[in-house]
């Protein structure tokens, strides 16, 4: 135990003469009241149950993402879970469809519906947070393996997705930690115990840089997180990658000043597991909860040892974390708890992440508390129809010849592929679902999720075809060309499903390291198209993958007369695609993303080989990703991005731009009482060494993480009252300037459906801004049901953000017609196929 008195002395030195100065707990607008009860929590807490809050217990628990809990004042801490297909590692519960899906269905209320019902799931299951929605990667690489959690390489319809995932998210109660902050595009390099040991290198040394000029960050890679931030946004996690050579996790730069300052972020900011590599500087750079709590990823070593617990608390008892910023990071956390109403009527933690005994130790790595550990809580509800709605309305109909679907009571149809049937191990037969066995419907990594079930395509379309009395064969090898050969020259439609898959970096499938190697079919699909096609006039190609495939091989081949892209739907992967294939859903899904001739066509890749011992991604392409890439340079794509087809369709006119009548300008909130009072600090009182000394009463577990200090640290330094620093208090609203958000324009058009079926229309705007921006920029987008013969008419809204530019110089966003820049709008059905144009004028 601890000899030394106190003394009672407070240090500022650390922190004054540095250029450190975070904004403290704001708490304004829709926070106030969320920000005054945590206040009221944070000021009855001693010390170490301070650090509680902030630190996870470890990886070895039963749930990650746990924090430790304050049993003085019966608060059981804060639990989450990954995430953004479901409650991962849960049983009785749903796999929903991928952020990839959200995004090709352009649908605003089906984003919002899924997001609400994955959501509600977490908080049944006791989650207080849930670690999704993505928005990072954004998907600068076509390559990049998790770009499917996320929604697009777009960064309008990411935010606008974004934005709807947050709201429905939390509209459920539960706290969505978006993710992953920033400039995380690629799983190559982003951990160094995972590359150099699982992996075998070549080794690293620190995980790779991502180099991006502060316009591209601005306009592309941070733009949709001011959505996020905008909708109420309550956590972040910080990503593994380094930005500038600064690890994101500790950068004072990124989490004060663009997140906190310019983004106006009022929740807390929470690492990944294995993104934190620092304990002063974490805290000191804006970091406020480890989740995970350890050291290293999974605990792979050092487990039960944390950069802070017990090491966080010794900082703030010797001043080198001053002890305002321990208040800040559990304010921000009780706030973001208060600010979802957690409060009240909160389900407890029912289940254990990753096991479905009913009973078993409450602490495995110590087999101790042995004791109900899973309710097996069914949570799904009518959550099936939600997925397989949003599966079949994402579908995008890439070709479709002579009208080849939907199919018309074919006589015999013939199902090919693996990609078709069951893994013959179970839906869940592979271990986070890192194999290509079967029909894939999500990628591998913390972004899958259990299946309750998988319903595969043969099982859906063999269901649907019996009821026409259709003759239904299949093959679901690849390679068994004899039989592949019989049946597709019998039949009079060949339903060919292809796939490939990625994922998360700590996992390698048929050597891909998360990310793809290739952009091709996987199993030899492209050979199978063709071994398909050389026999069968109506070959109907179904596609499963992450993000675009190179369909060259066979594209242009005339039996092949209709391509579907199905991207990861989830559990109900076969019904949403017959749903689409008999037509009792006409597709309407669009391209997130470009499908390109050739690999290099794209112009960005992911690093496969480190370029010295702290990879360096140099974002040079600057704002010229996916199409704005291949419009810049003339590349005739394959499928442009936004394109998707019918079956009907529509005719566009009358575009007509309105100049909203400019309000009196929004503007930054006038300072309020946070700034001038400055904010509430709460210094431990009476800190006397039980504070913060390993209590008698407990018994210290194996591998367990605690606030307590450990036998080996010693308090030389000792504090009192603390400062509070006031440069950086001035507030800015959430999701930053106002202003930003306020409807200059709208631009109308009418669009009528010119077939013969009810069919769904996304119209998209596109703007180009001049002043070097790329030549057209998706800035709008509707998804308008319109019946056959009718008309409606459509309303873009554009926001000051989105005619705006960022201005390196003035440090802000400028709008262009104010540089005396005429804006081209176009509005058609895709960013190549734009039927009406039209400008307005610069100011
Ligand atoms: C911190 O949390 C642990 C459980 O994670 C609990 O055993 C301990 O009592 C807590 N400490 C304080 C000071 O509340
Ligand atoms: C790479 O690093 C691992 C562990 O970090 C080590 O075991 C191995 O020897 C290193 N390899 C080389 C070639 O330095
Ligand atoms: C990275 O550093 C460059 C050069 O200092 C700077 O212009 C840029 O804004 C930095 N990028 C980010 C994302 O902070
Ligand atoms: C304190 O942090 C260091 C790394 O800075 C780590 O090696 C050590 O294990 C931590 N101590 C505890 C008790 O977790
Ligand atoms: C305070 O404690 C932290 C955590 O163990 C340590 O890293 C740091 O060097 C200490 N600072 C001082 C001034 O002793
Ligand atoms: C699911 O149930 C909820 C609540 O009963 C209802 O509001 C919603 O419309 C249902 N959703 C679907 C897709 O059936
Ligand atoms: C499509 O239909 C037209 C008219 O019936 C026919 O001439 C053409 O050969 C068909 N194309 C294919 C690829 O089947
Ligand atoms: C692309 O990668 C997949 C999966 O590793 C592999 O099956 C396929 O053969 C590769 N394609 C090419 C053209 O190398
Ligand atoms: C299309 O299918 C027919 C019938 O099997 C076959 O004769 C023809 O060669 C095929 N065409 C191509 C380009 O494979
Ligand atoms: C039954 C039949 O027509 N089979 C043909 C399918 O296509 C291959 C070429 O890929 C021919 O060799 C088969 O004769």
């Amino acid at each position: 135990m601890l000899a030394t008195p106190l003394l009672l002395l407070f240090s500022t030195s650390l922190v004054q003469g540095t250029s450190y100065h975070p904004p403290v707990s704001p708490g304004y607008g829709q926070w106030a009241a969320a920000y005054e009860k945590a206040r009221h929590f944070v000021c009855q807490l001693t010390l170490t149950e301070k650090v509680n809050l902030t630190t996870g217990v470890g990886t070895g628990q039963t749930v990650g993402y746990s924090t430790g809990i304050i049993p003085r004042l019966n608060f059981r801490g804060i639990a989450g879970d990954d995430g953004p297909t479901g409650v991962r590692g849960a049983d009785y519960s749903s796999a929903f469809a991928a952020g990839l899906n959200l995004a090709m269905s352009w649908d605003r209320e089906l984003i919002y519906m899924q997001s609400y019902a994955n959501g509600a799931e977490h908080k049944a299951k006791g989650d207080n947070s849930v670690m999704a929605p993505v928005v990072g990667p954004l998907g600068r690489a076509p390559e990049g393996g998790r770009n499917f959690e996320g929604f697009s390489p777009d960064p309008y319809l990411s935010g606008i997705a974004f934005g709807e995932a947050v709201a429905g998210m939390q509209a459920s109660g539960a706290i969505a930690v978006g993710k992953h902050f920033i400039l995380y595009e690629q799983e190559h390099f982003r951990e160094v115990v995972e590359w150099n040991d699982w992996h075998a290198g070549p080794n690293i040394t620190e995980p790779y840089s991502s180099n991006c000029d502060d316009r591209t960050f601005h306009e592309l890679y941070l733009f949709p997180w001011y959505d996020g931030v905008k909708n109420g946004l309550a956590g972040v996690m910080c990503s593994y990658n380094q930005v500038n050579d600064t690890q994101v996790c500790q950068s004072d730069h990124l989490l004060n000043d663009i997140l906190k300052g310019e983004l106006g972020f009022q929740g807390y900011v929470t690492s990944d597991d294995g993104s934190q590599h620092s304990g002063i500087d974490s805290a000191l750079g804006g970091m406020d909860m480890t989740g995970p709590g350890e050291t290293s990823p999974n605990g792979v070593s050092g487990l039960g040892e944390s950069f802070w617990g017990p090491n966080l608390t010794l900082s703030v008892l010797n001043g080198s974390v001053p002890e305002w910023r321990l208040d800040d990071m559990v304010t921000r956390i009780m706030a973001s708890y208060y600010y979802l109403g957690q409060d009240e009527d909160y389900p407890e933690l029912n289940f254990a992440s990753g096991d479905f005994d009913t009973y078993g130790y409450e602490y495995p790595k110590a087999e101790l508390d042995w004791r109900k550990i899973n309710d097996h809580r069914d949570v799904r509800k009518n959550h099936s129809a939600i997925i397989r709605k949003v599966g079949s309305n994402s579908a995008v109909l890439l070709k479709n010849t002579n009208n080849t679907l939907p199919l018309k009571r074919p006589k015999q149809i013939a199902v090919i592929g693996e990609d078709a049937g069951p893994n013959k191990y179970g839906p869940n037969g592979c271990p986070d679902r890192a194999c290509d066995l079967g029909t894939v419907a999500m990628g591998w990594g913390s972004g899958s999720t259990n299946f309750p079930y998988l319903v595969d395509p043969l099982s859906a379309i063999q269901q649907r075809a019996l009821a026409e009395d259709t003759v239904v064969q299949y093959v679901l090898d690849n390679w068994a060309k004899d039989q592949i050969d019989a049946v597709s020259s019998q039949a009079s439609v060949c339903l060919t499903f292809i796939n490939a898959i990625s994922g998360e970096g700590y996992l390698e499938v048929d050597k891909n390291y998360g990310d793809r190697n290739n952009l091709t079919a996987w199993k030899d699909g492209d050979n199978l198209v063709k071994q398909v096609a050389a026999n069968c006039t109506q070959t109907v190609v179904v596609v499963h993958a992450p993000g675009p495939i190179l369909m060259e091989e066979w594209i242009e081949n005339p039996n092949v007369t209709a391509v579907l892209f199905a991207g990861f739907p989830g559990q109900e992967t076969g019904n949403s695609i017959a749903d689409v294939l008999y037509g009792d859903v006409n597709p309407s899904g669009k391209l997130p993303w470009t499908v390109g001739k050739r690999r290099k066509d794209y112009g960005t890749d992911v690093l496969y080989e480190p370029n010295g011992l702290v990879p360096q991604l140099d974002f040079n392409e600057g704002l010229f990703i996916d199409y704005r890439h291949f419009d810049k340079h003339d590349i005739e794509p394959r499928f442009e991005f936004g394109f998707g087809l019918s079956y009907t369709t529509f005719a566009y006119r009358n575009l007509r731009i309105e100049s909203v009548p400019m309000k009196a300008t929004s503007s930054l909130p006038s300072s309020p009482a946070s700034s001038t009072t400055g904010p509430t600090i709460c210094p431990s009182t009476s800190l006397n060494p039980s504070d913060y000394t390993f209590p008698s009463t407990i018994s210290s577990l194996t591998d367990y993480i605690y606030p307590y200090l450990a036998p080996s640290m010693t308090v030389t330094t000792s504090l009192t009252t603390p400062t509070v620093p006031v440069e950086r208090q001035t507030p800015q609203a959430q999701g930053g300037d106002p202003s930003l958000y306020d409807i200059l324009y709208k631009v109308h058009v009418n669009i009528k459906n010119t077939g013969k079926v009810p069919g769904q229309e996304v119209s998209q705007l596109y703007l180009d801004l001049g002043n070097g921006e790329p030549k057209r920029q998706l800035r709008g987008f509707q998804k308008t049901m319109i019946q056959p013969g009718d008309k409606r008419d459509v309303t873009f809204e554009l926001r000051r953000r989105d005619v705006s530019i960022w201005d390196v110089v003035q440090q802000k966003w400028v709008e262009v017609t104010e540089l005396g820049t005429n804006v081209k709008v176009f509005v058609g059905a895709s960013s190549r196929d734009l039927h009406l144009r039209g400008v307005i004028p610069a100011r």
